[in-house]
């Protein structure tokens, strides 16, 4: 798989300078296939991956067992759970010695589930049912690691959950088309609505932020890119500068996260959620 070997080769280049841990975009593996309003089951069918690693992904998780470099890689995932076929967007998290530490999946599905007139296609309704996992945060070398995929990016109880979940570092693939036709009006804030929510996100959760985008043109539509690594005081420490494949890097200082955290956010001393449910009781239901 042509994919696949670009990716090892991405891999490869993130362990020479020196990384311990990669992202990759969501749906790495295939095109960003939910631009597409297909009724062949077969066709859409070969988008999933039924298990993972699969025959393809074993290779990527050899090399990172090789180059003792994990990664996290988004994929369309196929199941049976509970006598049903189930689709979920997904992430799946590996380890140094190439074993499959843990998955997440995609929480906020955006789009439609068919084509509405005068609307950019984007169909991921049709294609995935939200995930049933939450947001867990998993060990990797001793740092605790939550994972998530681009819309969730966009919403502050992601952040906000796996933050309450203990994650230190938070990995994000994700797949934006630059243009979109129902908000013309928005157009050219695509990019700073990108990174608005992860330096929010990032700051307000003293978190720090790794996120990976596609670049450039896939099956003739442009992706937006922007991939960046964001550091809890909620500055860009690393941000790609080209739509080709790029690897970009940075050694993140675990403690500025007690830095940031001491400075504002020291939940335990000043969060008050106990009193939050009392004030919106008393303001009474908003529906
Ligand atoms: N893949 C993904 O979630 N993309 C969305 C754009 C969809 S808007 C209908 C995003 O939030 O970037």
């Amino acid at each position: 798989m042509e994919a696949v070997d670009r990716l090892i080769h991405l891999l490869e280049q993130a362990a020479a300078r020196g990384a311990e841990l990669a992202v990759f975009p969501e749906m790495a593996l295939t095109t960003f296939f939910p631009r597409w309003n297909l009724n062949d089951d077969a066709e859409i069918a070969g988008y999933y991956e039924s298990q993972f690693p699969g025959p393809q992904t074993q290779l990527l998780c050899d090399a990172a067992r090789k180059l003792k470099t994990g990664f996290a890689l988004g994929y369309s995932e196929s199941v049976e759970e509970g006598g049903r076929v189930r689709r979920f967007n997904t992430m799946a998290l590996v380890g140094q010695d190439g074993e499959l530490i843990g998955r997440y999946r995609k929480m906020h599905i955006p789009g439609s589930e068919s084509p509405e007139e005068g609307t950019t296609v984007h169909l991921e309704r049709r294609y995935f049912e939200p995930g049933n996992l939450g947001f867990p945060v998993f060990a990797y070398r001793g740092v605790r690691v939550g994972l998530a995929l681009c819309n969730d990016r966009r919403w502050p109880e992601t952040w906000r959950m796996l933050c309450l979940n203990g994650a230190q570092v938070v990995l994000v693939g994700y797949n934006t088309p630059v243009l979109l036709d129902e908000a013309p009006a928005l157009a050219h804030l695509r990019m700073f609505h990108n990174h608005l929510p992860m330096q929010a996100g990032a700051y307000q959760n003293t978190v720090w932020i790794a996120a990976s985008a596609k670049a450039g043109l896939e099956e003739g539509q442009a992706l937006l890119g922007g991939s960046c690594i964001i550091a809890p005081s909620g500055e860009i420490a690393s941000l790609a500068s080209s739509v080709g494949d790029e690897v970009i890097t940075h050694r993140a200082d675990l403690d500025l996260i007690a830095t940031c955290q001491r400075v504002n956010f020291d939940f335990a001393r000043y969060r008050r959620p106990s009193e939050y449910a009392l004030i919106s009781e008393r303001a009474g239901p908003l529906e």
